[in-house]
């Protein structure tokens, strides 16, 4: 056993003063041993084991449901360092407020020590922490995220290069709920939660927060993207990471099923939530997903929207805050099967069709090894990670946002990822479908200043001989009454074709005061049923509906002062004089309903 860990193992435990410790392997046996402890305490319900094997449904406490971002810090020494995009609390003022809450935390309870390795092994790129917990839930679900176990420990050897990732459910009440973060002491506390992104502290503290902040001094990038390759009829693979909010169809693409129009074609899924990207000798930005699993939403999945992801999760997957129904297994919203006549909804109520509430949470999840994605990227484990030829940002946008448009340069791509906002979904608590800013998807994040992190966005183009092109995204757009414009799903290709043609000079396109808008013959409709008029629409830049976003744009630059690069202030004045120039008389009078 690594000293280093040993001896923090020893101090956490004087602290939280658990019954026992026991040090995870990650061996089979351990997780037999987990789940039957799990099912014993409740903790864990079997589903049927005929139709599912290896499948259980975890229910969380009600008020446990999702990422906490009020009660998320980071803790520099320095305030501004954490940035307005932030919490913030002095490092020694977090932990005296949360050794209270640590001390005999886990009296009565075991004390896992996990250890875990970010990234393949072997990669030069990976990153270990161990995480200690007092959490079944947590430790089965850090076995399928990461690489846990004998991997890790392999990779650490006896160095003290890891992460500090302690975590305690606590009274999981959230007037004690902290996650706190400690990037100059490469530390995570947590404690009174046990949902994904507030207790798998690989995932969004280790792997995005922490990472971040690594990233900008060692002159890399750790971002909230998917990272797919896509596959032409001639074999040729080429590969897009996308930055997307939470619950915005980051799953959904990163597993994108081809339609029947377009033989030959083929998605690889390299990774659905993270990337993190290095320049290579050759002049590119490489990326490799540091994770080793799935945490993806349920509700609307289905053999219809995303069959490589349902027939993913028909195993060895731990599901949360779903409905149970009466055979065993499971259902929520959006599900193939039609609502079953009674069920237990997420917290184990009778549920009928004629319930005013919903079966399965919004924010339910399932917990599934990537080793079980069909659509799985041979180059998964590259320890260098794959080439990007296109960074997309996307968000739940229902107006203005056209379906898909390119920026002129790096920094024009840099500024439209600093721009993006999105309709808020369940991945947080705090009210749905309100508009927030979400900078690179990255708002909730960045564990540090954001001026700076856009600064370091601008430097990794200038280091890159060969970046890739940057293109914004927008799937959700919507027509008289709500009625989605775009199918989405896998006709989402056509437009990732497009975007592909234009990283190589080709594909059709005009210039608009916000970038090259595709034409509307440009993306390949065959096949599909989307009308002219929808194109239309789809596709329209109107610039008196721009004025408004600009005018919003400001403001957020302005919270970041003199960490706000001056480069990103010229994008948006540019902007601002080109959607000037591209108003019309008209525009100004007045338009009719919807121009
Ligand atoms: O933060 S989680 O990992 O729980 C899910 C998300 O918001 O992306
Ligand atoms: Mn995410």
């Amino acid at each position: 056993m690594n000293e280093q860990i040993r001896s923090w193992v020893d101090q956490v435990a004087a602290m939280t003063r658990p019954d026992r410790i026991l040090i995870c392997d990650g061996s089979e046996a351990e997780k037999d041993a987990l789940i039957t402890e799990s099912l014993a305490s409740g903790e864990l319900i079997e589903l049927n084991q005929q139709r599912m094997p290896g499948c259980y449904l975890h229910r969380s406490a009600p008020h446990d449901v999702a990422r906490t971002e009020h009660l998320t810090y980071v803790c520099t020494e320095v305030k501004e360092d954490a940035g307005p995009n932030n919490n913030w609390m002095a490092p020694d003022d977090a932990i005296a407020k949360l050794t209270p809450l640590f001390t005999g935390a886990m009296k009565g309870r075991t004390m896992y020590v996990v250890p875990f390795l970010m990234g393949p092994p072997g990669s030069r790129f990976s990153k270990i922490g161990v995480e200690i917990t007092d959490s079944k839930y947590v430790v089965l679900s850090m076995r399928i995220m990461t690489r846990m176990g004998k991997p890790a420990l392999d990779h650490l050897g006896d160095s003290n290069d890891f992460t500090r990732c302690l975590h305690s459910l606590g009274d999981l009440s959230p007037d004690r709920r902290f996650i706190m973060h400690f990037p100059e002491r490469n530390a995570v506390w947590s404690i009174g939660s046990g949902y994904g992104g507030n207790a798998l502290l690989g995932k969004k503290c280790l792997a995005l927060r922490l990472a971040s902040f690594l990233a900008r001094k060692d002159g890399w990038m750790a971002e909230h993207m998917l990272i797919i390759g896509v596959e032409d009829p001639q074999k040729r693979v080429r590969y897009i990471a996308g930055a997307f909010p939470s619950a915005c169809g980051k799953t959904n693409l990163a597993m994108l099923l081809p339609p029947k129009a377009l033989p030959g074609w083929k998605v690889t899924t390299v990774g659905d939530d993270i990337a993190w990207l290095r320049p290579g000798g050759d002049g590119r930005l490489w990326a490799l997903n540091p994770e080793f699993g799935f945490f993806g939403v349920v509700p609307g999945t289905s053999r219809r929207t995303n069959p490589t992801a349902f027939d993913m999760i028909q195993r060895n997957t731990i599901f949360t805050n779903v409905a149970l129904r009466p055979d065993g297994t499971p259902w929520w919203e959006g599900h193939d099967d039609p609502a079953p006549a009674h069920a237990l909804d997420w917290q184990g109520r009778p549920w009928t069709p004629a319930s005013t509430e919903k079966a399965a949470h919004p924010n339910s999840r399932f917990t599934a090894l990537a080793s079980q994605c069909a659509s799985l990227s041979p180059e998964f484990e590259n320890p260098e990670g794959v080439p990007i030829d296109a960074i997309i940002f996307g968000a739940r946008r229902q107006r203005r946002i056209p379906l898909v448009y390119e920026a002129r340069t790096w920094q024009h791509g840099v500024f439209l990822g600093a721009t993006l906002s999105s309709e808020t979904t369940a991945a947080a608590t705090g009210k749905v479908g309100v508009l927030r800013r979400d900078p690179m998807a990255m708002w909730p994040f960045c564990g540090y200043n954001m001026g700076d992190y856009f600064t370091h966005w601008l430097e990794m183009g200038r280091r890159a001989a060969r970046p890739p092109k940057i293109f914004r995204v927008n799937w959700f757009r919507t027509g008289e009454s709500g009625r989605f414009l775009w199918p989405g799903f896998g006709d989402n290709l056509r437009v990732l074709n497009w975007i592909l043609d234009r990283c190589e000079g080709r594909g059709n396109a005009v210039d608009t005061a916000i970038g090259a808008v595709p034409t509307i013959d440009a993306i390949d409709r065959t096949g599909l049923s989307v009308s002219d008029a929808d194109m239309i629409e789809l596709l329209k830049v109107d610039p008196a509906d721009w004025v408004e976003a600009v005018a919003t744009q400001d403001e957020l630059f302005r919270m970041f002062g003199d960490r706000m690069p001056k480069a990103l202030i010229e994008e948006h004045d540019d902007l601002a004089r080109r959607i000037n120039a591209a108003i019309t008389p008209a525009d100004l009078v007045g338009r009719d309903n919807g121009a």
